[in-house]
């Protein structure tokens, strides 16, 4: 069995991974994402117990129970090279053994739910819409430096989306499934639809403040597409790189948006926590 080195995967000598700074046994095999740090408590005061609440930079966890369901709450920070981070580091802890630095021969897969915020990029789609993405559309480069195995419905949707977006030049767009497992059990009678996962918050989800945009009608763009029964719903910044690493590493992962702003109305909402409070309630009565 081949070792991973030092360098690959970074242990600190206290035998925690290095970003998240945990040890193997500080994690739930449910796990729920939040962007913002401040929000990993507003997850886990609904906890019974609380086990385990450890950190380093924007990574918070706390982990504990839910009646005698174990979860855990990480805080990922912004954006999809924190999910790089996050996700090859949630996978060590449990599918590598920290003491051998060699693959478990039996791999286990997590249920991962991010609990995020969004804007909705479709007229009828109202702020406080508590959504599910079908789809994570990725117009960031995270999954061009690793290899992907997608599912022929995948590519065909893919391949449609490439032929409308043929105007955004310069973009590689990639585009994974939610798991259907925890679709069915979190997210039957939500609203759903394709999430496009944009590298930046202003030009790249075509917010037009001081800097010149160089891509014109970016939402009619995201909001023209149609194909059978998928269309674009909304635009935030971690949901393709969760769906795309999760199924590269063989875990489940569904992504539940707080509708926070209709960027067709262009309207940003006067009570956002009111409506993450709405979707963390949702999502932890159906764990
Ligand atoms: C931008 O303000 C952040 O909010 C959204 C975006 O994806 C991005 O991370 O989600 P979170 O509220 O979960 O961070």
């Amino acid at each position: 069995m081949q070792k991973l080195s030092e360098a690959d995967l970074v242990i600190n000598p206290d035998g925690s991974v290095y970003h998240l700074n945990l040890l193997p046994e500080d994690i739930a095999d449910t796990i729920i994402t939040v962007g913002d740090l401040d929000r990993v408590p507003e997850v886990s005061k609904y906890f019974d117990k609380i086990e385990v609440k450890k950190g380093k930079r924007e990574f918070i966890t706390h982990t504990g129970y839910l009646g005698k369901k174990r979860i855990s709450v990480v805080s990922t920070g912004i954006g999809t090279d924190n999910i790089d981070i996050v996700f090859n580091e949630l996978d060590a802890l449990v599918n590598v053994d920290f003491e051998t630095r060699t693959i478990k021969p039996t791999l286990k897969s997590l249920d991962i739910i991010r609990i995020g915020t969004s804007g909705a990029v479709q007229e009828d789609i109202p702020m406080g819409t508590i959504l599910a993405s079908t789809y994570g559309l990725g117009l960031d480069a995270l999954m061009h430096y690793y290899e992907q195995n997608n599912s022929a419905e995948e590519k065909n949707l893919l391949a449609r989306i490439n032929s409308h977006f043929s105007k955004i030049e310069g973009i590689s767009p990639y585009l994974t499934a939610a798991s259907n497992k925890l679709l069915e059990n979190i997210a039957h009678d939500m609203a759903k639809g394709i999430t496009v996962t944009a590298p930046g918050f202003y030009a790249p989800q075509g917010r037009q403040v001081r800097a010149k945009n160089a891509v014109s009608n970016f939402i009619a763009q995201l909001n023209s597409f149609k194909f059978e029964n998928n269309r674009i719903t909304n635009l935030e910044m971690e949901t393709a790189g969760i769906y795309a690493l999760a199924k590269t590493l063989g875990h489940n992962a569904l992504s539940v948006n707080a509708i926070l702003a209709s960027r067709v109305k262009f309207e940003f909402s006067s009570n956002p926590n009111q409506i993450v409070e709405k979707a963390i309630k949702t999502v932890l009565e159906r764990l």
